[in-house]
């Protein structure tokens, strides 16, 4: 009988604990959204933070669409917040050439000018199970 209700009490504070993690990873997701809805003065610099996490053993890059207009720098924060035993995981957007390899604690940049117009997936290239995004590049009228 103790130990039943022990055992429920351990359900319970596992499964608590584990909604704080996804809240907290999800916090970060949020806090990359609004920086930059692709709201630039034509020629600005619109800035993304995209984060890889990993949600219910998938690993994500989030925020996974991030739109600018055609024209715009674009500058990206590449944060890995994979947690186990590789450290690593890829970043790339092969429409325009980019292809990077980001380790956990080390946060990359990366700045380019998103000249064509289009969807243009990312993703990581380091492993294929890992969920991309795509990036949007609005067409001048
Ligand atoms: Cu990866």
């Amino acid at each position: 009988m103790r130990t039943k209700w022990l055992r429920t009490l351990t359900i319970v504070a596992v499964a608590g604990a584990m909604m704080i993690g996804a809240g907290a990873r999800l916090g970060i997701a949020a806090e990359a959204q609004p920086s930059a809805a692709g709201a630039a003065a034509e020629g600005g610099t619109v800035n993304f933070t995209l984060v890889s996490v990993l949600i219910d053993d998938v690993k994500f890059w989030l925020p996974s669409t991030i739109v600018v207009n055609q024209g715009d720098r674009v500058k990206l924060t590449l944060k890995n917040q994979v947690p186990g035993a590789d450290v690593t995981h890829g970043f790339t957007i092969p429409g325009y050439n980019i292809a990077e390899v980001i380790t956990r604690g080390q946060p990359k940049t990366i700045t380019f000018v998103a000249d064509k117009a289009g969807v243009f997936p990312y993703y990581c290239q380091l492993h294929p199970a890992h969920v991309g995004g795509q990036l949007i590049v609005r067409g001048k009228q």
